[in-house]
Parts: structure tokens; sequence; C-alpha cells
């Protein structure tokens, strides 16, 4: 069995896809961010980073202690593993294919539209610089894949875990008021992609209506909990400019 640690954002989705389409056995730990339920010692004993998601592997393949795995590009990558390597491309131009895309969604995809999203949707008013910048990275990073997509069918060629990652982070740009409808090739693997029953059943869980409107409202310590001083003393990070609410 698998401990999925678990929001249903775009990183937590990615996990949840992925073992619906390989078919392990997992149980869900939902956790309500906004209220800290994350911010404790016992999470950090299996994610020293403190984020979501995270996964326990109470059969890992060594036959050992429950095996704890962060961060959802390296958890996707040892589900694969541990699936016997599924949904990676068994040539090894693909497999690096798929390793890229991965990275580039870890590094790129991911941080930029999360940024995206954060300035848009949370910040204050006003916030115009972080909306520019991180609004031009978020459609940069879609004319990338844009250009990728117009040339194959999935990132890698074949449907594969690079696909899993960045497709829930594609699908959540409605929120950053970013249309899809510049891109046709996008639009075609989305569908594609969505046409998958275990990404289906991936995906049944939704954040709460307020957190997946534009504009969500947050309680002072909600605010704390996610992005200010609760979060950071969590971590023993100490005193220093924090994000602040107006
Ligand atoms: N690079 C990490 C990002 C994880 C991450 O930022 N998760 C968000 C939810 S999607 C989170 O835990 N937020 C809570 C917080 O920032 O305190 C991954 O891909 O797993």
């Amino acid at each position: 069995m698998i401990d999925v640690h678990f929001v249903p954002t775009p990183n937590g989705n990615k996990v949840t896809i992925m073992l619906e389409e390989v078919g392990l056995p997992y149980r869900l730990i939902p956790y309500n961010m906004l209220e800290g339920e994350h911010l404790t010692p016992e999470f950090r004993r299996i994610n020293p980073n403190g984020r979501l998601p995270a996964i326990v592997d109470h059969e890992p393949p060594d036959g050992g202690a429950p095996f704890a795995v962060f961060e959802s590009g390296a958890i996707l990558l040892y589900l694969s593993e541990k699936a016997g390597g599924a949904l990676m491309p068994a040539d090894p131009r693909g497999r690096s294919l798929a390793q890229q895309w991965l990275m580039w969604q870890m590094a790129g995809l991911g941080p930029m539209h999360g940024q995206a999203h954060h300035f848009i949707r949370y910040a204050p008013e006003g916030q115009d610089y972080g909306v520019a910048r991180y609004g031009a990275e978020a459609r940069r990073l879609l004319a990338v894949l844009e250009t990728r997509l117009a040339d194959v069918d999935y990132l890698a060629g074949e449907y594969s875990v690079a696909d899993i990652a960045a497709w829930p982070w594609v699908r959540a740009t409605y929120a950053i008021g970013m249309g899809l409808e510049p891109y046709p090739a996008i639009r075609r693997w989305l569908d594609a992609v969505a046409a998958r029953p275990a990404v289906q059943r991936g995906t049944e869980t939704r954040n709460a209506a307020n957190l997946q409107s534009r504009r969500p409202t947050l309680t002072p310590a909600q605010w704390s909990n996610l992005f200010g001083e609760n979060m950071l003393r969590s971590f023993g990070a100490g005193a220093g400019p924090l994000a602040a609410r107006e």
C-alpha cells in the first residue's frame, strides 16, 4: 500500500493520475493547507521540504522499512520504476526525452506558473511587476509547449510521465486567465490526455470552489498558513520580510 499525502492541486494530481495509470494500490491522506495541516513535525519527517504531495511506500522494492518520497517529479520516477518502467519509453532517446520534459516541467512550467497563480490570484492588488514577470514566463512556457506538441503527439513521442507532470498545470491556466485558443496543439493534447480513464479517475477530487476561483478569499490565518508567519515559523525560518495581505 502507498500512502499519498495529498492536496487536489496540479502537483497532487500528478501522483493520483500516475497511480491510476499503473494500477498500484494507494490510500489518500488529504490535507487542508489553508488550516496549516501540513505544517507539522510529523509531516516534516515524511517531506523535509514540508510541501505536498509526498508518498510513503509501505512495500518498497527492497522489502525494507516504509520509504518516503517527496517532490512530485521524483515520485513519478519512483512509481514508474516500481511499476517496471511504466510510462517511460524503453528506448534511450525516448527515455531521455521524457526526462528532459519532466525536468522542464519541474524547473520551469510548475514554478513559473505557480508564481503566476500567486501574483495574479493571491497577491494584493497592484503587484504589477510580479504579474508582468510571471505572466510573461507563463506565456513563454506555453509557447514552448505549443511548438513541441505541433511536432509530436506526446512530449516524449509516446504518452509518458512527462505528460502526466505537465497536463494538470496546463489544465489550470484558466485560473490565471490564459485561454488556450492560441494553442491548437496544446488543446489537442489536453483533450487526448483528458480522455484517458485513469486521468479522469485521478482528478476526481477537486479543490474547494473558493480555491478554484480566479481570486480566492483567504482569512488572515489562512494567509499566514500558506504564505506568512505561521508557515515560516513552522520551518524555524526566523524573522524577516513577510508576504503581507492588505
Ligand atoms: N516542487 C514541489 C512543489 C510542491 C508544492 O509547492 N506544493 C504546494 C501544493 S501544490 C504546497 O505544498 N503548498 C503549501 C505551502 O506552500 O505551504 C513538487 O513538485 O512536489
